[in-house]
This record gives structure tokens, sequence and C-alpha cells, in this order.
């Protein structure tokens, strides 16, 4: 080492070893420190303190040069493409584009679940082409997430479905207050109603049990008459997207075995359908209580039937179904309005009918639209037909409520006489206006559609449960206190999933959150008044009593296949799951593929 000691600095030129060379090194250092001014010490701090903070913050970006977590994102990123670009390469082009559009939405989850979980790719024996994929989306994947909100859904059908499991298995539906069971038509109504909802929701072990029993328990054979609307909308729909969910055929010959067993009811004098059936018998007739048959209920089969055709390649079921719909079309109208009954021998509307978008006159409206989507457009007579409806609709029933404005729709009363009582079914409404309008109909559609949503909303949200009643009054007078009000026999709650349904496609139609955090209020209320300890979910007697809302007793199977299931899609952020473009919901919202024509 040599060292100019006079000019306080030492200059190390040679490697002496050991402790040595360490102690002469820390003397130097101590000694040219003892030499320093005070001045020159305070410079020194000032320097190394400067160059402490130039560190902080200058470290963390050197890392990032090097292997870190983010590369290793940016590295899967990159794989994720090389892997999409490889699918591509191998001609799994639908798969590719399919996780392409989903990447578009930022649905990050159902990327990891697709490139982990393949889609299975199955024949398509459609005689038609169909708009969805010929690959089955992996619905139990064990990668799937859900939202907290969605969560808190799951757990409420898990609820409900478990206790249908323990105390009512096989039965049509739940009575989870005395935990007893019911038939209506005898066809495990709440199993095959809310397969598809499991199936959405993920929920393998209750998919599965419910398609064992669908496999070796469903059958055709009692003696016993079914109603041809709700059997259709209910087993035969729940079959058919369960069906088209899964591509097992199991779900394909129990849906034409029961849709056979239903066309008896077209044989009528004009075609219209009967109302009832004996599923054994094939006895078709009107129903015990009256001549006619439900206007909504001969209109509301013709999305099933045609699928049935289509999946089948047997024309037959379409065939009986577009019958009804070009005969309905052909008579004559209020401003494309329709009497809520019409009769299946002579095939004309009772004129004395009530107008409604209520009960019995509803579907009709809905599946105008959801046909012509259905056969791709190709079909003007409904959407002319959904068109001079809506006009009609705005012309003779859209009214707004005292004192605050809410826009509701009214009955014609014997087809005349304007009523200001609104069901809760109407609020099936500002969802299919909305769907209408992304499909192409008139802005004025989703302004009604939105105004529509509010007051449905404000049918829950003005309750004391904030749970809607079956059947609201609308205050027209000036003067009054209130836009609404509730006759005691209509404050009854059944589960109903309309206002849900509609939310769900005024979110996945706008992106506007304000429809989820209204439904989260509506969920969070069933979760408060109509949950039964033990035993899933109850309809209520009351909904303005907080105190004694009064459980009814009943579990209706529209709630784990319609309530539940539109919450769950209302949650999920995706607009590409369970695509509008590809599927079209039911009545009882069950989803069935959109064809080319
Ligand atoms: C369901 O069966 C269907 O949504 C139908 O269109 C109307 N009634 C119930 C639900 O409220």
């Amino acid at each position: 080492m040599i060292g100019n000691k006079n000019e306080g600095l030492s200059i190390t030129l040679g490697f002496p070893d050991g402790d040595d060379y360490d102690n002469k090194k820390k003397q130097s250092v101590y000694r040219i420190w003892k030499r320093l001014s005070s001045l020159q010490r305070s410079l020194i701090f000032l320097v190394l303190l400067l160059c402490g903070i130039s560190a902080i913050y200058i470290i963390p970006n050197l890392r990032q040069s090097h292997p870190t977590n983010t590369d290793q994102v940016v590295k899967d990123k990159r794989d994720e493409k090389d892997s999409i670009q490889k699918l591509v390469l191998e001609k799994d082009k639908e798969k590719a584009d399919f996780i392409a559009s989903l990447k578009r939405k930022h649905a990050k989850h159902q990327i990891d679940d697709l490139m982990n979980h393949p889609l299975k790719t199955v024949d398509n024996d459609f005689k038609v082409e169909q708009k969805e994929t010929s690959a089955v989306y992996d619905y139990f994947s064990p990668y799937r997430k859900h939202s907290s909100r969605q969560t808190a859904v799951i757990d409420a059908f898990k609820m409900s479905w478990s206790a249908y499991k323990k105390y009512a298995w096989g039965h049509d539906e739940f009575h989870p207050i005395s935990k007893t069971h019911s038939e209506w038509f005898q066809l495990g109504l709440t199993i095959v109603d809310g397969i598809d909802t499991a199936i959405i929701m993920g929920l393998k072990t209750e998919y599965e049990d419910a398609r064992t029993w669908i496999q070796n328990d469903l059958v055709f054979t009692h003696d016993r008459d079914v109603n041809l609307f709700e059997t259709t909308i209910r087993i035969l729909g729940g079959l058919l997207s369960a069906f088209h969910l899964t591509k097992d055929n199991v779900f394909k010959e129990k849906a034409t075995d029961i849709g056979n067993r239903m066309l008896p009811c077209f044989n009528s004098p004009s075609k219209v359908p009967y109302s009832d059936i004996n599923l054994l018998t094939g006895k078709a007739h009107a129903p015990r209580w009256g001549p006619d048959s439900s206007t909504s209920e001969v209109t509301t089969i013709q999305l099933e039937f045609r699928d049935l055709s289509r999946i089948t390649g047997d024309k037959k079921y379409e065939k009986a179904v577009d019958t009804v719909s070009n005969h309905v079309h052909n008579l004559p109208k209020k401003n494309g309005l329709v009497p809520i009954f019409i009769n299946a021998n002579t095939g004309h509307f009772r004129n004395s009918a009530t107008i409604t978008l209520g009960a019995r006159g509803d579907s009709y409206y809905e599946y105008l639209l959801k046909q012509w989507l259905q056969t791709g457009k190709t079909n003007s007579m409904y959407i002319d037909d959904y068109k001079e409806a809506v006009d009609g609709m705005r012309s003779q029933l859209v009214r707004q409520s005292e004192p605050n404005k809410l826009t509701y729709i009214g009955e014609l009363l014997g087809g005349r006489s304007f009523s200001p009582k609104m069901d809760h079914l109407v609020c099936f409404l500002p969802g299919t206006l909305a769907l209408g309008y992304i499909n192409g109909m008139p802005e004025e559609h989703m302004n009604l559609a939105k105004e529509m949503m509010r007051t449905c909303y404000e049918m829950y949200n003005k309750m004391p449960t904030k749970l809607s009643p079956e059947i609201v009054f609308f205050n027209q007078a000036k003067k009054s206190k209130d836009d609404l009000f509730v006759k005691p026999a209509d404050s009854h709650n059944l589960l109903r999933p309309e206002t849900v349904e509609s939310l769900f496609y005024l979110h996945r139609i706008t992106g506007d959150k304000i429809y989820q955090d209204w439904g989260w209020q509506i969920f969070q209320a069933f979760m408060k008044y109509t949950k039964v300890e033990g035993a899933g979910f109850s309809s209520i007697n009351n909904v303005r009593s907080i105190g004694n809302p009064g459980f009814r007793d009943k579990l209706e199977s529209f709630f784990l296949a319609e309530t539940l299931k539109y919450f769950y899609l209302l949650f999920e952020d995706s607009i590409d799951y369970l695509s509008l473009d590809k599927y079209v919901f039911n009545t009882e919202g069950h989803a069935l593929p959109i064809y080319s024509q």
C-alpha cells in the first residue's frame, strides 16, 4: 500500500491480506475524517443524504429491467397471444375467436378458464345453421370466478336447492314452512326448471343430481292433465336449454318425448291449441274454468317448439306453432294490442276481453320480438307486429303517475276503459324493449324501457320491505300523496323474476351499474324477508308489513329457474357470457340458440 498521509488521502494499490489491512484502512479513514472541518463534514453528509434519496427512486426502476412479476404477466400475455395464434393455426378458430372476444371485454377469469379447460367440440346436427358455436363452454370449470354478489346469489340457489332436495326431491313444488311438497303436473318441475341455472352458475353436484333424476325418473306417462303453456315454457324449455348448454342427448330425448305428447293440443278446428292435455291419453281440451285459451299462452310456445324442430330435424313441431302465429297475425287487433282470450274452436279473440301487458297478455308481445330474433331477423311478420304493438302501448296504455310522474302501463278493461292497474308481470317489458332497441328498434323504445325500469324498481323501493307487491294501482289525481297504492288482496310477493330480468337486460345493454345496485337492493330484501331458516325461500303474504310479512309456504319453480338466474346474470360483467347475440331466453329464462333463419 502506498499512502500520502499528508494530503489526508490514501490510495490502495496492493492487496495485503487479513486483519492488518482492515485495521490500517479503518485508522486511515478515521484520521482523515478527524482532520476535516465541520463544513467539509456537513458537505459529505449532504452528499450521502442525496445519494440515499436517489437510491430509493432509482433502485425500483432498475429492478424492472430484471425479471419480475410484472414481466411474468407480460410474458403470460404474450404466451396467451401465442396460444391463441396457435389455436388459429390448429384450425380451432371458433375457440380462438371466443377467447379473443372475451379478452376484448376484459373477462380475464374466463380467458384463464378457457385456456385451461378446452371447449368440447360436438357434432352439429342442426338442419339450420345456429349462431351459437358448436362447442360447449365448460361451465363446471374449477377456474371460474364469481363476483361477491354472484357468490351470494349462488349461495341462495344452493340453499334453496338443497332444502328442496331434502324435503321434496322429484316433486313439482316445495312448501318450505311445512316442509312438504305438492304436484302440479307430476314432472319434477323444480328440477327441470332449475337445472340450467345450476349449469349457468357452474354447480356440478346440483347439475349431476338433476341430470340423473331426469334420465332415470322423468316420465311423461302419468294419467294427468298438464297445461300446454306452463309445460312448454318450464319443462320443454328447461330440457332444451340444458341440451344446448351441455349437448347431452338425454335432454334432447326427453324434450322430444314431451314435445310429441303435447302435439294433440294443436288438433283443434282452428289449429289454435287447447290449453290442457292429458299426457298419457293425449286428450286435449279447453280449460275447466271456461271455453277460451289465454292469448299469451297460445302465443308463448313458439320458441320452444321451433327449437325442438331445429334440433331433431323434424319440422312438425315448428309447423304447428307457425300455424298459430300466422293465424293470430291475421286476426283484427286494437292498435296492435290483443284481447287476453282466444277460442280454440272458432279461432277468434273474445273481443270484450281486457287488453293488458300483465297476466294472459304479457308474453304475446315478448315472443313477437324473440321469435324474430330466434329466426335470424328473417321473418318481418313478427317485427312488424311487435312495432305496431309498441306503438299501440304508447298511444293506448302508457301514462304517468302523480305526483312524481312515474311512467306505467295500464289496462283496457273490456278492451275499452282505461284502468291504472299494473301487474308486476308487466315488468318484463323494460327488458324486452331494451333487447329490441339493440336490435334496431327506435330510440323511443329505449326511452320507454328506462322509464319503465325506474317504475318497476320503485314498486320495490316504495314498499316497507323493499319488495314489490303482485299488483299496484297508480294515482292519476294531481294532488295525490304517493304515486302508487296497493290493495290488501294484491300485497303478496311470489318471488317473481320480471323486474330482475329487466334489470339484467338494462345493465347488459347500457353498462350502467345503477341497475346492478337496484338489483342488489332487491336481492337483499329477498334475503331478509323471504328466507326460511334451513329451508330456502318462500313467497310472502304482505310486502307492506315489516313486522309480519307472513310466509305463504311455497317456493315457485321460477324462483330457481328465473329470479336467481337473472340475479346471477345481472351481476356478471362480461357481455359475452351467454351473449344476447347468440342466445334468446324463453319467457321462463331458458337459453335457446339464435338461428340464421
Ligand atoms: C313465469 O312462469 C314466466 O316468466 C311467465 O312468463 C310469467 N309468469 C312466471 C313468472 O312470474
